[in-house]
């Protein structure tokens, strides 16, 4: 175990995460292939991002986290890339992206890449070379083992461990060039990259200082706290009903990540000047290693995305659908919330590309989708953290309804749908895990007018528009000043003008109460009081809860009447300021 924290920089005291510029910030994640069509091919692009720089603007977000626009064999969307320094024909080209670049930062936007290096795709030429021979000088980029001890390639349990891919099936793939396993993971297109080599290490620095360069502002970082891996690759645990092992405790967080994330920041950004944003994707950090990740003082990343508490309306595993229970909610964020307080930043979101949509999972998108959106949004915006909107959440987008099984496309979708039949699951089971659970829910076009293919492409659309378009689109929301999409937009300006927003310390209330989500937030005199009804029925609230002296900053609703104001509405939120009676209570 070699964490190398006295080889880092000594730590700068007195360094407050609140007062760094991202503190203040809202990112806007854009999926490219779902956001706009420029050229009738059905799938979005470059250019179609640059028609809608005006609309970034509007909305007022300051970073775009752009989704994977690279040279790609498009197994996983993008996420298996074939050449980091190149822009895949499907988006446009390096010179349509320079010119979005140059729009975003002339409308005083922020870009970062999408940066996956865990793994790169089996196309990748440094893949091409690996695989060619065991003696080629790139053998040792990936993780190449043989089959178990007296076990032939090929034969059932002959994998070198017994780790199962986050898509279904094994980990390793079989490579019939040398007879040996490639560890992947996760696609089998997707082969991961050996980060115990320095010279991948180098190899990727150098490609990010290129795009650094190029006048980007940061990376999102693709499962970067899986990078690091116990070269033994041990076996892991078998949890019934999985039939492989999980070698989570082997790659999560694993032996030098910290070593490496604190080296390339040294090799990337130190002693640049820039206004840079650095955000680690880490599903199964605990909170623990987030605050170290994120400790200023350790120069590692900025923030990170955590994943507790979009597991928590699911069992065992993702296909496990279970209902979510609002305390446990509320004890997942705010564990965070106060787990990052002292040192550390929290990024905030309820959905990304990988996530059902927020009003569908967390809200009523049926009766009550304009309210429960623009609760969930109040809710979330006024955390401590840097708030993400996944495209269209500013518009209140449903999951589609997806019902066949060839309604879906995601490789994780349809290989877990493929081996849950094969494994003698009912299929009804099998198609409401998926309705509820699948990525594509979040991949259907960015819904921009009432008109054919809700204005997102002049062709056919590489996935259906969801039927709801026609009520449910950018043209209304933006005519529409009570819309959801105005709420985002208030949410984001009220980030940018209440200190208390971006400085204040964070305390839960009402941790039990099964439908009120409540909190308040504190800064110098100020107190910022946050509730938010997570049902259809009107909640009372508890009676010691008095706004006399405060002004509503904003709230989903028509202002309450005074008589009103001790009941919350269905899918009411609030967010109430007042200044403390006296010095002494802050
Ligand atoms: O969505 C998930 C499973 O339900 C997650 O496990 C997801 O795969 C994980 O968060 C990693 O996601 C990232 O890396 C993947 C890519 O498919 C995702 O789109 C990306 O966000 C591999 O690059
Ligand atoms: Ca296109």
């Amino acid at each position: 175990m070699t964490h190398t924290v006295a080889s880092q920089p000594p730590p700068v005291s007195g360094v407050d995460p609140s007062s760094a510029w991202w503190a203040s910030a809202v990112v806007y994640q854009i999926y490219p292939r779902s956001f706009a069509d420029s050229n009738g091919d059905g799938i979005g692009d470059l250019r179609g991002i640059l028609g809608k720089v005006g609309y970034l603007a509007d909305l007022g977000v300051d970073v775009i986290w752009l989704s994977p626009v690279y040279p790609s064999p498009q197994d996983d969307n993008g996420y298996d890339i074939s050449d980091y320094q190149n822009i895949d024909s499907v988006f446009g080209t390096l010179d349509d992206f320079d010119e979005l670049l140059d729009a975003l930062h002339g409308h005083g936007m922020k870009l970062i890449m999408d940066l996956v290096v865990n793994h790169t795709s089996d196309e990748h030429p440094w893949f091409i070379e690996s695989r060619s021979s065991t003696t080629n000088p790139k053998r040792d980029w990936y993780w190449w083992r043989p089959a178990r001890d007296s076990m032939k390639p090929g034969d059932p349990g002959a994998e070198p461990n017994n780790w199962g891919s986050f898509f279904s099936g094994p980990a390793w793939h079989l490579d019939p060039a040398t007879n040996d396993y490639y560890l992947h993971l996760f696609s089998r297109k997707q082969p991961d990259l050996n980060w115990e080599n320095p010279d991948v290490r180098a190899a990727i620095y150098s490609m990010m200082r290129w795009w650094l360069d190029r006048g980007v502002d940061g990376f999102r970082m693709d499962v970067i706290n899986m990078i690091s891996k116990d070269p033994a690759l041990p076996d892991g645990p078998v949890i019934p009903p999985d039939s492989y092992g999980n070698g989570g405790q082997y790659f999560i967080c694993g032996p030098r990540i910290h070593e490496y994330l604190a080296e390339m920041h040294r090799e990337v950004f130190a002693g640049r000047t820039g206004q840079y944003l650095t955000v680690g994707e880490m599903p199964g950090v605990s909170v623990d290693d987030a605050s170290l990740f994120t400790d200023p003082r350790r120069r590692e990343l900025d923030m990170v995305f955590q994943f507790e508490h979009v597991t928590l309306d699911q069992g065992t595993h993702k296909w496990d659908r279970t209902s979510l229970n609002l305390a446990d909610l509320k004890a997942s964020l705010g564990k965070w919330q106060m787990g990052l307080a002292a040192a550390g930043w929290n990024s905030l979101y309820w959905n990304n590309h990988d996530q059902p949509r927020a009003v569908s999972r967390f809200g009523n998108d049926n009766t009550f989708r304009i309210q429960s959106a623009t609760m969930l949004a109040i809710v979330l915006h006024l955390h401590r953290g840097t708030p993400y909107i996944y495209q269209g959440e500013e518009l209140g987008m449903t999951n589609p309804p997806l019902k066949r099984p060839e309604d879906f496309q995601d490789i994780e979708s349809v290989n877990y749908y493929n081996n849950a039949l094969r494994a003698g699951e009912p299929e009804a089971t099998v198609l409401h895990a998926l309705q509820t659970g699948s990525r594509d829910n979040a991949r259907s076009p960015v819904q921009w007018e009432a008109t054919s293919h809700a204005g997102f492409t002049t062709g056919t659309p590489w996935f259906p528009v969801n039927p709801n378009a026609a009520d449910i689109n950018a043209d209304a929301a933006i005519a529409d000043t009570e819309s959801i999409h105005h709420y985002y937009r208030r949410l984001i300006r009220l980030r940018h003008t209440e200190p208390v927003i971006v400085h204040g310390d964070f305390h839960m209330l009402l941790a039990d109460h099964p439908t009120i989500y409540a909190y308040q937030r504190t800064y110098q005199r100020q107190i910022l009081t946050v509730l938010g009804n997570f049902s259809d029925e009107p909640t009372p609230l508890p009676e010691n809860m008095d706004w006399a002296a405060s002004t509503l900053l904003i709230g989903n609703y028509p202002i309450p009447l005074p008589g009103d104001r001790a009941t919350l509405r269905p899918w009411e939120a609030r967010g109430y300021l007042h200044a403390s009676a006296s010095d002494d209570e802050v």
